[in-house]
């Protein structure tokens, strides 16, 4: 219960409330407070990570002011809130980005020093925050980081997992996990330990009359975990605005311990207890595109749905609102179909707890969720089993059925002659055990449904939901192209950069409006921005350079193209596409003459990603990759002409580094494969160009750089299906440079050849399905386009300036103005103004 201090002591708060550092005196003097006291540390003794400490609390406490502010605002100004479900959120750090937001990072800078550090070291003190996989986390991020700087209304929720995404260390060439422990110091989350919600799980299903005949039903008698709340600060840019992600930590429901079983004697068992509640929010599943279907996952799925829709629901009771302004307040957003049970969690909670009628309480699902979709690969879409199900949640079993009868019901009654129709759109699939089709739930409990690129939004239409096209209407399917957040991405990641945009369009307000860089282009024949440009990647370059240098012990030259693949390991990405045209360029380099050989363009082939830990084909390609490397590093003929570089466990924090580094990256999924991707536009907005497939938002950077800025090659997605079929009854055709590349991994010059025949039959005796066989000479051919035009590299750098010039649309806060007009319906909330004497 919240009491609000009477009118005559408020002075008093008012005049002890915080105040904020504003000189760097000031700043020095709350870091060494912070040392002292809330961290103990004797002053004398004090290292890197303890200033880094002092500096994040100095900044957070800045942040909190705001941050409370900002939610007294929202609340007061009663207009509709947004909440992203999303299970990952990959933020990677948090300082540089509070410095950059709270506006202070030059006089940080100066305290700093004068305490005798350097602000960038202290930077790097910092751990990821790694809550995720890869895009989709790192999207979830970028949207918070955009609905803050617009000043919209909306919390994300989360898992507060105790080990985010696996460290990966190579040893012998092979990716070993070592688990990610990061909660050690984490100034940036608060715990709420009075913000607990208690979720059930099991149990039973009883069905009973209450006086006046109405039937009800009750769920009872299962296993209650209990969710706290853990709130983290994300600041905007530009405003004081400052929104929640609030992250939920399981824990026994009966504090330490059952004290029934714990007085009786069974201690044992009363801590394995605790234990089995805290594994519920332990571990992030490393899978980025499979569904495994593990009982502890779907536990996860609930626990968070439950958690964050109890908070959302006491929030809406406190108004005393009607029911029916429900989604007048909220919207939910689904990011991907992993929240989806949050669907028939609202159902039980308006219909069994509140007492709502299904009709109504349905057209208030609807109006409230809408559903992003990420993927088309089959094996990726979440299916349950329904004994599972079942089991685990009987009565959202219960209600998913009656979702799928009334859907059924209505299908049938407006197409009666697709007698198929009703087999292909249920919910449940009719196989053994049946399963739970978790897209189809999200797809109907939605208003509107998303993908994340043109194509990608148009193959959902034509593939996986083309029945549901058909039903609903086209209406409910919409495009929101994906975005970054400029602030990380070019400002933060890319200073200098960032400098000089600024000094020609006259100051920082691009970081708001990123289609101002389209001005950029009146300066493309400017001698001193050329130069200036042309410096900031080279010194770029260098500084990833210094860190492959440092942490893989391997000398690459800085004058060299930089060609770099990050991203998670995936047959669908082609790693080995990339791997298999460096050893074609290796075989090569080796027939020339020396004196050719020196002529050759010099290229640094950069590669970073994870694979899942259970993915063996993407393991084995982080194996070749690692062997090629180490052949062809060592090859002393070869000598700068080429290196291989296989960077350890590439993450958001090394994404900074990297990102800024590139002459090319390479985005080249098989057509139709890559929903979007957002590291393409990364790359770009730094002033790299792309060698990419026509696929996900590659043809909208196409679109917007224009075709000759953009290094494009293969097959497009209109002739997958043929080419894989013609694979199936013809064959493949195997260009003779594949062949050979393929002979020399067979004749052991990468190391034992068995290792490798995996990779290597998957192409030639199982199909291709990935086509890599029907794209590797155009492939090569544009690989040699691309050598030929670094050569000029006055022209190189027009296009280089261009295209950054031309990356305004890829702004994550467009994305959120489309959701915000398109999906939510929602508008901004002006922030308060800040007071004057830091009450
Ligand atoms: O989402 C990615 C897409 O592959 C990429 O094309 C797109 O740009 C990005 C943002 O829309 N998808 C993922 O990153 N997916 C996952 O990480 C994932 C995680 C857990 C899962 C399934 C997928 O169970």
């Amino acid at each position: 219960v919240e009491a609000s201090v009477p009118e005559p002591q408020r002075e008093a708060w008012r005049k002890h409330s915080a105040r904020e550092f504003n000189t760097s005196d000031q700043f020095e003097d709350a870091v060494v407070r912070h040392i002292e006291t809330t961290l103990a540390r004797s002053l004398y003794n004090v290292d890197e990570s303890g200033a880094y400490a002092g500096t994040a609390l100095a900044f957070r406490d800045r942040l909190v002011i705001e941050w409370n502010r900002t939610q007294q605002n929202q609340t007061s100004a009663d207009q509709k809130r947004v909440y992203y479900l999303s299970l990952e959120f990959l933020m990677g750090r948090a300082l540089d980005n509070a410095m950059l937001n709270v506006g202070m990072k030059d006089v940080a800078r100066k305290g700093l020093d004068e305490l005798g550090f350097r602000m960038e070291d202290i930077i790097d003190q910092e751990r990821d925050a790694a809550l995720g996989n890869g895009g989709l986390g790192r999207l979830a991020a970028c949207f918070l980081d955009s609905l803050a700087t617009l000043n919209y209304p909306a919390w994300g929720y989360g898992l507060r997992y105790r080990y985010g995404i696996f460290r990966q260390e190579i040893v012998n060439g092979y990716q070993m996990e070592v688990p990610d422990y990061w909660l050690e110091f984490n100034p940036w989350e608060f715990p709420r330990h009075d913000v607990t919600v208690d979720v059930q799980f099991y149990g039973t299903i009883r069905k009973y009359m209450d006086d006046s005949g109405k039937q009800h039903t009750a769920w009872e008698n299962g296993e209650i975990v209990t969710a706290v709340a853990y709130d983290a600060p994300i600041p905007g840019y530009g405003t004081t605005t400052t929104n929640n992600l609030r992250l939920w930590s399981s824990k026994a429901s009966h504090g330490e311990f059952d004290f029934t079983k714990f007085n009786s004697g069974e201690y044992e068992a009363s801590v394995a207890d605790t234990q089995r509640a805290e594994t519920i929010s332990a571990v992030l599943y490393p899978n980025d595109s499979l569904d495994r279907g593990k009982e502890l996952r779907l536990k996860q799925q609930y626990f968070w749905c439950a958690a964050s829709l109890f908070d959302i629901v006491r929030r809406f009771k406190k108004s005393k609102k009607a029911w029916s302004d429900f989604p007048n307040q909220v919207a939910i957003q689904l990011n991907d179909t992993h929240p989806t049970l949050a669907i028939p969690e609202l159902l039980r909670i308006l219909i069994d707890i509140e007492g709502l009628e299904w009709d109504e309480a349905w057209s208030i699902v609807q109006k409230t969720f809408s559903y992003t979709n990420h993927t088309v690969l089959p094996e990726a879409l979440e299916k349950w089993s329904v004994p599972l199900v079942q089991n685990l949640l009987p009565r959202h079993l219960q209600i998913i059925y009656d979702i799928n009868l009334q859907f059924l019901q209505f299908v049938e009654r407006n197409f009666p002659k697709d007698r198929d129709m009703l087999s292909r759109v249920s919910i449940i699939e009719e196989s053994q055990p049946k399963m739970v089709r978790m897209a189809y739930l999200a797809v109907i409990g939605s208003h509107k449904v998303n993908g994340v690129a043109e194509l990608h939004s148009d193959l959902i239409k034509t593939t996986i939901f083309k029945d549901f096209v058909k039903i609903h209407g086209p209406d409910k399917f919409t495009n929101v192209t994906n975005g970054i957040t400029p602030r990380r991405w070019l400002h933060q990641a890319n200073f200098r950069l960032s400098e000089l945009i600024a000094s020609k369009l006259g100051g920082y307000d691009y970081l708001n409006d990123l289609t101002l860089l389209h001005k950029l282009e009146n300066y493309v024949d400017d001698k001193d921005f050329r130069k200036e440009f042309q410096d900031i990647k080279y010194a770029n370059k260098l500084r990833l350079a210094r860190y492959i240098k440092e942490a893989q012990g391997i000398t690459v030259n800085p004058a060299s193209l930089f060609d770099i693949q990050v991203k998670r390991i995936h047959e669908y990405k082609r790693q080995q596409l990339n791997i298999f045209g460096v050893i074609h360029r290796y075989l090569e380099l080796k027939e020339m003459s020396p004196a050719d050989r020196k002529k050759a363009q010099p290229r640094v082939s950069i590669f970073g990603g994870k694979a899942a830990p259970g993915y063996w084909m993407a393991k084995t390609i982080i194996h070749l990759i690692n062997q090629v490397s180490e052949v062809v590093n060592n090859d002393k003929d070869i000598g700068d002409a080429l290196k291989v570089v296989f960077l350890e466990d590439y993450n958001v924090s090394k994404a900074e580094i990297i990102v800024p580094a590139s002459d090319i990256s390479e985005h080249i999924s098989t057509a139709g494969t890559e929903a979007s991707g957002t590291s393409n536009m990364k790359f770009v907005l730094n002033g790299g160009l792309i060698i990419g497939t026509c696929d996900g938002a590659n043809i909208e950077i196409t679109r917007e750089v224009g075709e000759d800025n953009i290094f494009l090659f293969g097959n497009l997605s209109e002739d997958v299906e043929d080419l894989r079929h013609a694979h199936y009854y013809s064959g493949l055709n195997i260009d003779p440079s594949l062949q050979r590349v393929f002979d020399e991994i067979r004749n052991g010059m990468f190391g034992d050849a068995g290792q490798f025949s995996s990779l290597v039959n998957s192409i030639t005796d199982h199909g291709d399905y990935y086509l890599v066989s029907d794209d590797f000479k155009s492939y090569v051919e544009t690989q040699k386009l691309i050598d030929e035009a670094y050569k000029n590299q006055e022209e190189w750098l027009t296009k280089t300036i261009t295209v950054v010039a031309r990356m305004g649309f890829f702004s994550s806060d467009r994305c959120i103005e489309e959701y915000a007009q398109e999906i939510w319906n929602t508008e901004p909330v002006v922030p308060p103004a800040k007071p004057q004497n830091g009450a």
